[in-house]
């Protein structure tokens, strides 16, 4: 039997059209061919980047993010067959390495509805955050139009888009690392220092971000987080007053304030913070931002 009509019954099919589309390039990749976006795009981008920008990714990061583009507000028109589509859109935050920490975030519409408002995705210490993104799509007509549009001050990162039948599965992988956080500082006071049991040994940011730095902490899978143990810079304590621990269970998204570190707590030496029963989660990701303007000093972080 050859279903020729997008839906049986009301329920939509799965649509027969695929496509594969790569901001600021073109090839192969995840061992299929993707096009150039410019074929479908109807609006105009801010910035396209590519190696040459001064990306510096997680190892385990897919090099399909190395290129991209920026937009304040764009759109594309991919023309498809009607029936159900997974639309998968990936996601960078890259807007900078050298200068302050970002806060991207999304407003996304497809064939005119909102899918997503205010997605924010935030950028830790200069290390380029990716999210791939899935929304399904229901297509009566002929076409799938994608409109990205900022919601904040810094333009949005996309390195590709990829349409296929619903129920198909995505391309480019995404995987995780434990510690998340800036690859490089200023050359010893790296990341690792936070989680090497060392109170005298701290991580310093390279620069003062104007929107609160942070650094994350996976703890492998999801549980109750009753208490966390933290030491302040022994450098400069003083510039954890203020500095918040959010608890989530995806990566870069979905935070819940769990603590604020008040102003007397802020000195020398080892701290624990008691997690109110109602924000205890589970929790897999714990991050700690600091203050506007700081260097993001701090000495230790651990969940007991
Ligand atoms: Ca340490």
């Amino acid at each position: 039997m050859i279903l020729a009509a997008a839906s049986s019954g009301g329920v939509s099919l799965p649509g027969t059209t695929t496509i594969r589309a790569k901001m600021n390039g073109s090839g192969t990749f995840g061992g299929q061919s993707w096009v150039a976006d410019t074929t479908y795009r109807t609006g105009t981008v801010s910035n396209t980047f590519n190696t040459s920008f001064p990306v510096v990714l997680d190892t385990n990061v897919p090099t399909f993010y190395n290129t991209g583009v920026f937009v304040t507000s764009c759109s594309w028109t991919f023309p498809v067959a009607a029936g159900l589509y997974d639309v998968y859109l990936y996601l960078i935050d890259s807007n900078s390495t050298v200068g302050p920490a970002t806060t991207t975030a999304y407003n996304i519409s497809l064939n005119g509805t909102s899918v997503d408002s205010n997605l924010v995705l935030k950028q830790f210490l200069f290390e380029p955050v990716t999210l791939r993104k899935k929304y399904t799509v229901d297509v009566t007509g002929s076409s799938i139009v994608l409109n990205l549009s900022r919601a904040l001050t810094f333009d949005l990162g996309i390195s590709g888009v990829e349409i296929v039948p619903a129920g198909t599965a995505p391309t480019i992988g995404v995987t995780d690392t434990t510690p998340f956080a800036a690859p490089a500082i200023n050359g010893t006071n790296t990341k690792d220092k936070v989680f090497d049991g060392n109170n005298s040994t701290e991580y310093i940011s390279a620069g003062q971000p104007n929107i609160g730095a942070a650094l994350g902490y996976d703890l492998g899978s999801s549980r109750t987080v009753a208490t966390i143990n933290f030491t302040p810079s022994p450098s400069s304590p003083a510039r954890s007053n203020g500095a918040k621990f959010y608890g989530s269970n995806t990566k870069y998204t979905g935070y819940t304030l769990l603590y604020t570190i008040p102003a007397g707590q802020a000195t020398v030496g080892a701290k624990t913070a008691a997690i109110p029963s109602d924000k205890q989660g589970p929790w897999r990701y714990i991050v700690f931002e600091a203050p506007a303007n700081t260097y993001c000093n701090f000495a230790e972080l651990s969940v007991p």
